[in-house]
């Protein structure tokens, strides 16, 4: 078979576009790892980096398969100038591994393993980056103290925006901007006595974490906002930190918990919306002077015979007769928590639009009924054998649950009796050891007296009171918002109670 000839012109032609499109369309092409050795120099010598001293400037963008920039030398800065230290998914952007007193800077490190990692490293500073799409970590240290992260937008990476482990002490992460990261930033394993102070930490999975034996730390002045998790959770023997002047908010799970033995931590002027406080298993910790959604948190912890007045959240730790009564405690993580609390009254409140309504570990003898749990995703949960009263016996009746899905037509102790009288004819089950027997049909007003729930009492409230006057539970002409005691009959004091609230409103 003859081959057939490609004409020469059209060879020329060929090449000749090829060769413009090389120069035109330059491929991504690796440089491969940058080093500043001990001895200051560049290597290779042809890096796109201008030495003055020990101040290097990029002069462009750096690419490499493996890590990007090795720094050997102590003392020095490395200015990236706004240019990029772009990797392949794997190696380390900037390896600060056993250096001292460096300074990185104005450098924007994108999809390496890890942006910048110092291991054994002190007195480093990083600071003004954009190190993102990682696929592991962020700003990455471990055993090494001293360190300073601020002022970098750490976005997008997989796992931390920012970890440190291994022992890392005395580091300083402040004014960063830490988002859409898998999580926010980790103080892990030993880390004591760090600061992270006035950062924008939103949208990661968790906030900020604190674990293993984490002490002495201070969470303090960050913005938590919007992570799909916990905002600061503390847990396994992590004591003497503080959180505190956080604004916290809006995030998906707990605002900040204290877990597993994590002890004398003070949780001091935060403020949360949308979101709160838990305890577990976490004793002698302060918790002062914080709000939820524009409240006061109360703590009690040792606590007996007392009223908790003004509340947004309620946590109760080794308490013994404490009444919450007449409170909205709604839209938080938990509305009442009790950790081995006893003897404790949570009447006439609103519990509506949290995560959990009611929390109790350990905790029994409790008598909570005549609230209105209302769209919270978990209403009651229980833990740990507690078993406590959920109703107030039979006329008076338990609590109205939104998620209730019984009828009434009958009344009576044991709701076989003819006629309906508001509350439910079976009961509200939470767990074996724990039933409201008397659920209620309707909500019930925090305003004593409020018969048609209009916010006020007036006089046709009273008039209404009058209509139903004399009337028995089980009869038809029984209406159970017009029986204030709820004591199964329409006498003359309910009349005088709701006259007695005459005027008010709620
Ligand atoms: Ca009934
Ligand atoms: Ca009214
Ligand atoms: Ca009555």
């Amino acid at each position: 078979m003859k081959r057939k000839r490609v004409p020469a012109i059209i060879l020329t032609l060929l090449l000749t576009s090829m060769v413009t499109l090389a120069f035109n369309i330059q491929p991504v092409r690796a440089t491969g790892t940058v080093y500043i050795r001990a001895d200051g120099s560049i290597d290779p010598p042809t890096a796109p980096i201008q030495r003055n001293g020990d101040y290097y400037t990029l002069t462009g963008n750096i690419t490499s398969d493996g890590d990007g920039i090795t720094v050997q030398k102590n003392d020095v800065t490395v200015d990236g100038a706004g240019y990029t230290v772009q990797g392949t998914g794997s190696g380390t952007g900037i390896d600060l591994t056993g250096r001292s007193n460096v300074t990185i800077k104005n450098t924007e490190i994108k999809t390496f393993y890890d942006g910048v990692v110092l291991d054994s490293s002190s007195g480093n500073s990083v600071s003004g980056n954009n190190i993102t799409a990682n696929n592991y970590v962020g700003v990455y240290l471990s055993s090494s103290s001293s360190n300073s992260v601020s002022g970098n937008n750490i976005t997008a990476n997989d796992e931390n925006g920012v970890f440190l482990s291994y022992s890392s002490d005395n580091n300083s992460v402040s004014g960063n901007n830490i988002a859409n990261n898998g999580y926010g930033v980790w103080l892990l394993s030993s880390s004591d006595n760090n600061s992270v102070s006035g950062n924008n930490i939103a949208n990661n999975g968790d906030g900020v974490w604190l674990g293993y034996s984490s002490d002495n730390n201070s969470v303090s002045g960050n913005n938590i906002t919007a992570n799909n998790g916990d905002a600061v959770l503390l847990y396994s023997s992590s004591d003497n930190n503080s959180v505190s002047g956080n604004n916290i908010t809006a995030n998906n799970n707990w605002g900040v918990v204290l877990w597993i033995s994590s002890s004398n931590n003070s949780v001091v002027e935060n403020v949360f919306a949308g979101c709160g406080l838990s305890v577990w298993d976490s004793f002698g910790n302060s918790v002062e002077g914080n709000s939820v959604n524009g409240k006061p948190l109360v703590y009690l912890e040792d606590a007996s015979d007392r009223t908790v007045g003004n509340a947004g959240q309620v946590i109760l730790v080794n308490c013994n007769n404490i009444r919450v009564e007449n409170l909205n405690l709604s839209n938080t993580s938990v509305g009442v928590e009790l950790w081995n609390t006893t003897n404790t009254k949570i009447a006439n409140n609103n519990i509506a639009n949290n995560f959990y309504g009611v929390y109790l570990f350990d905790s029994s003898g409790n008598s909570i009924f005549h609230n209105n749990f209302a769209n919270n995703t978990v209403q009651a949960y229980t833990y740990g054998g507690s078993a406590n009263m959920w109703d107030d016996g039979y006329p008076s009746g338990g609590n109205h649950w939104s998620d209730y899905s019984g009828t009434d037509h009958y009344s009576g102790a044991y709701q076989n009796e003819t006629g309906s009288d508001g509350i439910g004819d079976t009961p509200y089950g939470i767990d074996l050891s724990n039933e409201d027997h008397y659920p209620l049909m309707d909500q019930i007003t925090l305003l004593v007296g409020d018969v048609n729930k209009d916010g006020y009492v007036g006089i046709d409230d009273l008039f209404e009171i009058a209509l139903h006057f004399g009337s028995e539970i089980g009869q038809p002409s029984y209406s159970r918002p017009c029986d204030i005691n709820y004591d199964g009959y329409i006498g003359i004091d309910d009349i005088f109670t709701a006259a007695q609230h005459f005027g008010q409103e709620g």
